[in-house]
């Protein structure tokens, strides 16, 4: 089978950009940390200012020293961060900075997360970057998230060169938060990457889980989509219960996302506890292309 000449085209743009992308790479990988060690990998509070003392961060193993909040281990290896709510000094409502080291990025790139934030009081947690002088949030939850370790996922511009957490306890001693697993990677421009569920990427195309067969029961998952126009080949869920959301929106039963609609990056599934379909299919206008090009080689 021959190459037509737009696929050749096609073909030789791709291989030119996936070459640029690598010769262009860099990661900030100084500041992913499990916290194993005793230097946290660059991560610190600062010292406290004159007549108060600093607001600490503790590195710890095991359960934090109160019951019906904070972790009972770490969420990778032996040891987390965290901050103490219990003490005058330390609630209501009192703010614990932890900072990175500055580090540099020539693209947009992941970092991911693990977060614990359980207790009947629980405060707020934020991720703030530093772009120039100022910080803004890029990612941030409140309250309780139940007795587990969480992931966050958060796509972080080039231009932000320094991060701190910002852990705000809660009106009483019920709002230990512990943060572990911090995680840096480059996101994939031209694939699907299923960041955490059991959905799977082939690169150029994603499904729901057991696709085309039916999915199962209280399933979720987190996709990061590549950057380009998106398109749906199969789109069949339980109508209002089994949603895919695009964008910001969700969408279900037999109206799948709008063809050719570029998302915001993440795509979530979540599915109920019951009744299943077959599910759903996306992929990239690229791969639909390599569909009708791809030469023959058996
Ligand atoms: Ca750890
Ligand atoms: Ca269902």
């Amino acid at each position: 089978m021959a190459w037509s000449p737009m696929c050749l085209y096609t073909w030789h743009a791709f291989w030119f950009f996936c070459h640029s992308l690598i010769a262009c790479h860099s990661l900030p990988t100084n500041i992913a940390c499990t916290f194993e060690s005793t230097d946290w990998c660059g991560w610190y509070y600062p010292g406290g200012t004159w007549g108060n003392a600093p607001m600490y961060w503790y590195r710890r193993w095991g359960s934090t020293p109160s019951s019906g909040t904070g972790p009972s281990g770490a969420k990778e290896g032996s040891y987390y961060l965290y901050v103490e709510a219990s003490g005058s000094a330390n609630n209501p409502y009192k703010s614990f900075w932890l900072y990175s080291a500055t580090f540099s990025a020539k693209s947009n790139w992941l970092f991911s997360f693990g977060y614990h934030m359980y207790g009947s009081t629980m405060g707020e947690l934020s991720l703030e970057g530093r772009d120039g002088t100022t910080y803004t949030t890029l990612w941030r939850v409140s309250g309780s998230q139940g007795w587990a370790w969480l992931d966050a996922h958060v796509i972080v511009p080039s231009s932000v060169n320094k991060f701190r957490f910002v852990a705000k306890t809660g009106y009483s001693w019920s709002s230990d938060i512990a943060i572990d697993g911090l995680v840096v990677r480059s996101i994939d421009r031209e694939n699907f990457m299923v960041l955490s569920g059991p959905c799977a990427s082939t690169g150029g195309c994603v499904t729901s889980p057991n696709h085309p067969h039916n999915y199962g029961n209280s399933e979720s998952c987190e996709i990061l989509a590549p950057e380009e126009p998106l398109y749906f080949t199969q789109f069949a869920t339980e109508e209002g219960k089994d949603a895919l959301t695009f964008g910001g929106q969700a969408y279900s039963g037999s109206a799948g996302p709008p063809q050719g609609a570029t998302t915001s990056l993440m795509i979530l599934w979540n599915c109920d506890v019951a009744n299943t379909f077959s599910g759903w299919q996306i992929c990239t206008a690229y791969e639909l292309t390599l569909v009708f090009c791809k030469p023959n080689f058996t």
